[in-house]
């Protein structure tokens, strides 16, 4: 099961509102256990696992064990049953980790196996394989994307220094694992004031991964995006959505959607765009998951709002300093928010522009612990 939840790891983000599941078809037998058959959900959703890996198997599947990190399903949707598949394909036994919350499964899958004699284990590594399949679950359960705060923090607990634009924090090796965040989430998320401050571009352009770059979104109730901004520039490229007031001017709007990008109306209270509707609204649309990645003001409401379900917070050794203009950070490492645990922590080289190492940089990812 701990080889079938890092191979599901493999397709996450990239299979559309179908979870990334894994199945391995194992053979146990005297000189050991053999790994006959193995598949992932395909990229955009289908084939499902199990026929990939069923497939490859061929006839070694009959009297084999399938490990699958998902309750194989039980409908007729693009494919036939996953536990149909199963069945017909005579393994002895399946393994499971997660129930899954479809409706038109849930608890379905493993009836029909256990129905027809099949040997059924859930809930092997359920813990495990959940972190993979949060993004799923939250929008299945939830109707709202999973979100994930990422904050990148100096030695002095600052984001930064308003009126410098982009302060270096973090190293390369950081930045690096930024962008792998990004190519596995369905959408980025900022503010317009970090639009108007840094100018970010919000792409993933790590080698061979650029294809991956997520949709990007701006909170921006009044619209006040620069059209000049490199967003605005490569948003005809790069799908990106303005959250907006919905009764904001109308040439403005027009102005936008010239741009290429493609304002979304959004409720607002107190003139700041209403999370728990966007959201609802966002996933409603397919994404996901979504990564907010500034700035201070965005990431406080959504802990406010109780929105937050993972925090990866990266702390640099560089200080800033407390003077006028300082950003303190809503979170650090000694002020999470309560209801947070630490699961998992990299410690990675500071190498400044020059080459120069400046120390290192921790990254540490933090998961609300209801949802552990
Ligand atoms: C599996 N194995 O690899 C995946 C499953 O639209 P459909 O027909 O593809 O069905 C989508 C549902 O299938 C999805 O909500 C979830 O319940 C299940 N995903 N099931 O047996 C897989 N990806
Ligand atoms: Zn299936």
């Amino acid at each position: 099961m701990a080889a079938a939840i890092r191979l599901a790891r493999r397709n996450q983000g990239q299979t559309g509102t179908n979870p990334s599941v894994a199945c391995l078809i194992v053979r146990h037998d005297a000189s050991g256990s053999h790994v006959v058959g193995s598949g992932i959900t395909q990229k955009g959703g289908r084939p499902h696992a199990e026929p990939v890996a069923l497939a490859e198997a061929g006839e070694l599947a009959r009297g084999a064990t399938a490990y699958v990190t998902l309750e194989p399903c039980a409908h007729h949707g693009a494919t036939p049953p996953c536990a149909e598949t199963l069945i017909s394909a005579g393994v002895a036994r399946v393994v499971t980790a997660v129930v899954d919350p479809d409706g038109r499964v849930h608890g379905k899958g493993h009836a029909m196996l256990r129905e027809a004699g099949i040997a059924v284990e859930a809930g092997l590594m359920a813990q495990e394989a959940k972190d993979g399949l949060r993004a799923y679950l939250i929008h299945k359960t939830m109707k709202r994307p999973q979100v994930t705060l990422k904050l990148a923090v100096s030695a002095d607990g600052m984001l930064g220094v308003r009126g410098s634009g982009q302060v270096a924090i973090t190293g390369a090796a950081a930045r690096a694992q930024t962008h792998l965040m990004r190519a596995r989430h369905h959408a980025i998320l900022i503010g317009s004031g970090t639009v108007i401050e840094d100018d970010p571009e919000l792409t993933c352009r790590l080698e061979g991964l650029q294809a991956r770059s997520p949709r990007r979104i701006v909170l921006d109730p009044a619209a006040a995006i620069p059209l000049g901004s490199k967003l605005m520039k490569t948003a005809s490229a790069v799908p990106t959505i303005v959250a907006a007031s919905s009764d904001i001017d109308p040439a403005r709007r027009d102005a936008l959607a010239a741009a290429g990008c493609l304002v979304m109306p959004c409720e607002t209270v107190g003139g700041k765009v209403a999370l728990p509707e966007l959201l609802e609204d966002l996933a409603a649309t397919g994404i996901m998951s979504l990564m907010v990645e500034g700035g201070a003001r965005v990431a406080a409401s959504f802990l406010e709002a109780g929105l937050v379900d993972e925090i990866v917070l990266f702390e640099g050794p560089v200080e800033v300093g407390n003077d006028e203009g300082a950003i303190p950070s809503p979170v650090t490492a000694s002020t999470l928010p309560a209801g947070f645990e630490e699961c998992d922590r990299l410690v990675l080289p500071h190498v400044a522009a020059g080459g120069k190492m400046l120390g290192t940089d921790i990254m540490i990812r933090y998961v609300r612990a209801d949802q552990e």
